[in-house]
């Protein structure tokens, strides 16, 4: 962790700039009849669970590049999560993968986490690696496996993540299947997507009354010819037959190209069906990029879907929002710090939509100046009514400028020297 007094030293060598640079914004914002003060404070309420996979530099089938000072085990991960959550103030849970991650004590894990200030969001089931001294293989599927003991060994990992997840503290389970085909007739389409159900309706018999369970859809990869989860359709198929305690889950990089994403958001809305988010960024497939490193107008424009419903009162719960990118090339814990930036710079741009000159110009037709509201917005530089939301809740002006200052990863990289921990290829 960071010294107690080091954010707001860093902070004071900032703060006149920013105070006059926040003054002004607040100013031309009033003129536009937006309240800067109601939209820090908005800011400053958005939180998002950072995924335990993340820490490690990430890596392709084709290699990883490991930089120093990697996390070497969980309870080293949770210190790195406790310095994004000092710097950014944002990020008080942990979204654990099991078996990646698991705790082989859960409480340790839980008082460890307690003393960084952290909690613990969606535990994430992992049925599509074998592992070491596993009974039966997962290469052809897990819960849509023709042999049902396969079937049963998938259900019971996922009733045995839940139960490590209640002693965290965890309130819902995130389940993505890596379950498909390659080739035409390998798998039985209809079958394959019934068997599905039917372990996740024996998972979701098991769910404590106040959890939810997140299903997660991607079209392609590992499977490449048909995934069972493959599309948001499919997803929001099984969320329905589940019942109330299920939803969707959309994680961004997980759509065929040029699909309209918001759209899906608005779709999953308008059905109570939108459980939350794995926020990541792409330009070709489930890249697993920086969120807003390259379609930050799509990430805005998401935002915008959401601030929309929450002013509409329109969201039985607010979505699980939750990262999920691996870091090939930057340092993770940087990485993360810019993550949390573009998310929180795409909320407050979607904040200071003139909603109401919107609504009037959708009414009217007026497609001219209906996009004209959402561009003014979004062309809006909202750098210091975030940086002053985080300074007002004690983090940093500027994350990655205090995080580079502070030696963090200097004084990592000699005390975690030895034991280098080898994190999951991306998927
Ligand atoms: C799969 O690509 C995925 O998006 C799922 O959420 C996994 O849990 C995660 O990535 C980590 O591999
Ligand atoms: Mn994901």
């Amino acid at each position: 962790m960071l010294d107690l007094s080091f954010v707001s030293d860093q902070n004071r060598s900032l703060q006149a700039p920013h105070q006059r640079d926040f003054e002004v914004l607040a100013e031309r914002l009033s003129r536009r009849g937006v309240n800067a003060e109601a939209v820090v404070a908005q800011i400053g309420r958005f939180e998002v669970a950072v995924p335990s996979w993340a820490l490690g530099t990430g890596g392709t089938r084709f290699g990883r590049f490991p930089g120093p000072g990697e996390p070497r085990d969980v309870f080293e991960k949770m210190e790195d999560i406790g310095v994004i959550q000092q710097l950014t103030r944002a990020t008080p849970r942990v979204s654990l993968h099991i078996p990646w991650d698991e705790p082989d004590d859960p409480q340790a894990l839980k008082d460890h986490a307690a003393t960084l200030g952290l909690g613990f969001d969606a535990v994430n089931s992992n049925t599509f690696q074998d592992q070491p001294g596993q009974a039966l293989s997962y290469k052809f599927g897990s819960l849509c496996h023709t042999d049902p003991a396969v079937r049963n060994q998938a259900i019971e990992h996922n009733l045995h993540v839940i139960q490590v997840g209640r002693q965290l503290g965890s309130t819902s389970i995130t389940i993505w299947l890596a379950d498909g085909s390659n080739y035409p007739g390998q798998m039985h389409l209809r079958k394959s997507f019934e068997r599905t159900l039917d372990g996740l309706r024996r998972i979701y018999a098991a769910l404590p009354p106040d959890w939810r369970l997140f299903t997660e859809h991607k079209p392609f990869e590992p499977a490449f010819y048909a995934t069972v989860v493959q599309d948001w359709g499919t997803s929001f198929l099984l969320a329905s037959q589940l019942g109330k305690q299920a939803a969707c889950l959309v994680d961004l990089g997980h759509h065929l190209p040029n699909t309209n994403v918001e759209l899906v958001v608005a779709r999953l809305i308008s059905a109570g069906k939108l459980g939350g988010f794995h926020f990541n960024d792409n330009a070709y497939g489930d890249d697993d990029l920086t969120a807003g490193s390259i379609r930050p107008y799509r990430l805005f424009l998401i935002f915008n879907e959401l601030v929309d419903a929450e002013e509409d009162r329109v969201l039985p719960s607010p979505p699980a929002y939750m990262i999920d990118q691996s870091h090939n090339l930057k340092d993770p814990i940087e990485a993360l710090l810019q993550t949390v930036d573009a998310l929180q710079r795409a909320y407050a741009q979607a904040l200071i939509v003139d909603r109401r000159a919107l609504a009037g110009f959708q009414q009217a037709n007026d497609v001219l100046m209906a996009e004209q509201t959402l561009q003014q917005a979004f062309r809006t530089d909202v750098t210091p009514l975030v940086a002053e939301a985080r300074r007002r809740a004690g983090g940093a002006l500027d994350p990655i400028r205090a995080f580079r200052a502070s030696g963090y990863r200097a004084q990592k990289a000699e005390q975690r020297a030895s034991g280098a921990y080898v994190p999951p290829q991306s998927l």
